[in-house]
């Protein structure tokens, strides 16, 4: 009889502010693994934080969730970073660049001092960039290091359709691609429900997509930053990941000859289990999709010129 104890799973977050802790809020209630580490520059955010979450095990379940520090990342299974400065009102993501890589240039450091067997999920913005830094950094094999890329642009994608033909967003089956920010594209030439083509006048589209490339911004401006939705999608990489599922997501990976585009990171369907991001899809694109994914990676491979990685 095998009386050897399975492995604890185990999250650690990074970056415990808005998205950070509702990430890990989300994973609780969710009751995703048994271990939950926080760990953020002001100790005592990530100290209140654990201490209210495990108040609150009499109603979830008996995850163990504690204030860690870097030592913790030793047993990770997935190690999410939502580190960073956050998106000011009116604030391009792409502003955030520098400020945010010379904050992964620490972590990561001290995330391969005793982890080589993780897998990174990155969150923080401008979040293709950070992921292509992670890797470099990390010099871990691609498939583990994973940019939550356009899972959220592809949801709220998903919702306003739904809402617009007065469907379950489950039931909606579409895709943006490209950078996560301001040069994402839809995916309209394979959007669908149930296998067949959606029915919206143009106007429709334009709509649709506007509004779903510009939510981070209309919410930012309502209510300072986005963390529920964003703490959702993370949630389902995790799941994706802990329950080898092969789910089909819009994450962000590092690309070699995609539709023409390689050496940069960008969110495209890829498959993802436990091994991480375990394929990429590659679907078939209108011409005009693909010259659109060229100029995504166009305008990321500059800004990764501006960080010389
Ligand atoms: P926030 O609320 O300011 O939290 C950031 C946290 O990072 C703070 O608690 C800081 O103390 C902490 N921090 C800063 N430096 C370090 C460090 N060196 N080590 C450890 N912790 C540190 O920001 P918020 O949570 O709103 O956003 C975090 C990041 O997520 C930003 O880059 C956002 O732009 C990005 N988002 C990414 C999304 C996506 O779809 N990928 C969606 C929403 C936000």
């Amino acid at each position: 009889m095998d009386t050897s104890k399975p492995k604890k799973t185990r999250i650690v977050v990074i970056g415990i502010g808005a998205v950070g802790s509702t990430t890990a809020y989300t994973l609780l209630l969710k009751e995703r693994m048994d271990e939950l580490v926080l760990i953020d520059a002001n100790q005592a955010k990530a100290v209140g934080d654990a201490l209210d979450m495990n108040h609150g095990l009499p109603f979830v379940g008996r995850t163990r969730v504690w204030a860690g520090t870097y030592e913790d990342c030793r047993e990770a299974d997935i190690i999410i970073i939502t580190a960073g400065a956050a998106q000011k009102p009116g604030e391009s993501r792409v502003d955030l660049l520098k400020r945010n890589v010379s904050i992964y240039e620490s972590i990561i450091g001290e995330v391969l001092k005793v982890n080589d067997h993780g897998i990174l999920l990155i969150a923080s913005n401008p979040v293709d960039i950070m992921s292509y830094f992670s890797l470099k950094k990390s010099n871990w094999p691609v498939n583990r290091v994973i940019g939550s890329g356009t899972l959220l642009d592809s949801a709220r994608f998903r919702y306003l359709i739904g809402e617009k033909l007065n469907l379950d967003p489950r039931s909606v089956h579409a895709h943006i691609v490209g950078e996560h920010g301001d040069s994402e594209l839809p995916l309209w030439s394979l959007a669908n429900v149930a296998g067949t083509e959606l029915v919206l006048a143009d106007e429709d589209k334009e709509e649709i997509f506007t509004n779903t490339r510009d939510a981070a911004y209309q919410i930012i401006e309502s209510k300072g930053a986005t963390y529920y939705a964003i703490a959702l999608a993370l949630d389902r990489i995790c799941t994706a990941i802990l329950r080898n599922e092969g789910a089909v997501l819009n994450v962000s990976t590092m690309l070699d000859n995609y539709h023409g585009v390689s050496d940069v990171y960008l969110g495209v369907p890829c498959i993802v289990d436990r091994t991480g991001v375990r394929e990429i899809m590659k679907v078939n694109i209108s011409d005009s999709e693909r010259e659109l994914l060229h100029r995504s990676a166009d305008k990321l491979k500059n800004l990764i010129q501006s960080i010389s990685v």
